[in-house]
């Protein structure tokens, strides 16, 4: 009969430590102890193989422990009510989360990306500054004079409360910065956003996106700036595109040329998006003005450099076929959409 009193001592120890969450775990319990077929009755069945003798002491321990398992029952089922167990009742673990949905990469940063990672494996390192600029940064100091048209308020916003302030209007302000701290050689890109005052159309916007490059140390040329220029058109736009110079004018450039490539949608033959002419432009450079190295303490006659300067939308144009500017910000999730998959 010891064997008896040592499982009813067991069986009262799961007892108490019994836990539930929910009330299908409360009726296994209810099935489990106190059932027809549950562990109280089975105990109780034990009575008939107690010597007489020792019936009256078990029939104490039997009815006890009948009451204890009743007694947690009726804990068990009060905790539930009370919501005891709330936070691990109510969370259902094994349910599939909520997926957060993976965007993609704006067709202007992939194709500014890749831009940046050609210029850097010519070792041209990336600078960036601030899209609030003032005049010396964004004019004076780059050579455009007192009166250049550039400066017009129809083409750059000034800042309402201190019209000292402007939008920059192209990222050579940041070259300017760069030219102001650092001494040749200097070999930088700077990608960046500009902005300047035009009626929005397919054609133009008050805000568009640039990569200009600078590279300043001794006996840099201007075959150093077509090869460059070359490279980055094979790399970007492939081996059989073609490249010509033509003059041009910038006020931080002298001499200063405009570059074309080979119409990358009919290969030179004519096409609409090259107006029959087989070129497009995509780039303006030439070598930096001495002016402008003299503003900065570099000593023309020790120093030359070349720059150049290119619209991102103007690239991204050429190689996904985006015929309106206005596509790049206006966040249509089905334009969007269709650069999945890209770097
Ligand atoms: C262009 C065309 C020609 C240019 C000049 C500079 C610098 F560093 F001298 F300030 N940055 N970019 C430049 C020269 C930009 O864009 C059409």
């Amino acid at each position: 009969m010891e064997d008896l009193l040592q499982k009813i001592e067991g069986y009262k120890n799961s007892i108490s430590a019994y836990g539930v969450h929910t009330t299908e775990a409360l009726e296994d319990f209810r099935i489990k102890y106190l059932g027809t077929k549950g562990i109280v009755k089975a105990a109780m069945g034990e009575m008939k193989n107690v010597p007489n003798e020792k019936k009256k002491e078990f029939g104490k321990v039997l009815n006890a422990f009948k009451i204890f398992a009743e007694e947690r029952y009726e804990e068990l089922k009060g905790s539930l009510a009370s919501g005891e167990n709330k936070t691990t009742s109510s969370i259902d673990w094994s349910l599939p989360g909520d997926p957060i949905p993976v965007g993609t990469r704006h067709p202007l940063s992939i194709v500014r990306n890749q831009i940046v990672s050609i210029y850097k494996r010519l070792g041209f390192a990336v600078a960036e500054g601030p899209e609030i600029e003032d005049d010396w940064h964004n004019f004076t100091a780059l050579n455009l004079s007192e009166n250049h048209p550039a400066r017009d308020m129809q083409d750059t916003f000034y800042l309402n409360q201190n019209p000292d302030y402007l939008l920059r209007t192209h990222t050579s302000s940041v070259q300017a910065r760069v030219m102001e701290k650092q001494k040749p050689p200097i070999r930088i890109i700077c990608p960046g956003r500009v902005y300047r005052n035009e009626t929005i159309s397919a054609r133009a916007h008050c805000f568009f996106h640039q990569v200009e490059g600078l590279y300043v140390d001794n006996n840099v040329s201007f075959a150093d700036l077509k090869q460059t220029l070359y490279f980055f058109v094979q790399e970007m736009f492939g081996k059989e595109v073609k490249v010509r110079f033509r003059p041009s004018y910038f006020p931080f450039t002298e001499p200063s040329a405009e570059m074309d490539i080979s119409c990358t949608v009919c290969g030179g033959k004519g096409c609409s998006l090259c107006k029959h002419t087989g070129w497009v432009e995509i780039l303006g450079c030439g070598m930096v003005h001495p002016k402008m190295l003299e503003n900065f303490k570099i000593d023309p006659d020790e120093f030359t450099g070349f720059a150049f300067g290119m619209g991102i939308e103007r690239i991204c144009q050429l190689k996904y076929r985006i015929n309106d500017l206005r596509l790049y910000s206006q966040n249509d999730i089905r334009f969007l959409r269709q650069f999945t998959g890209s770097v």
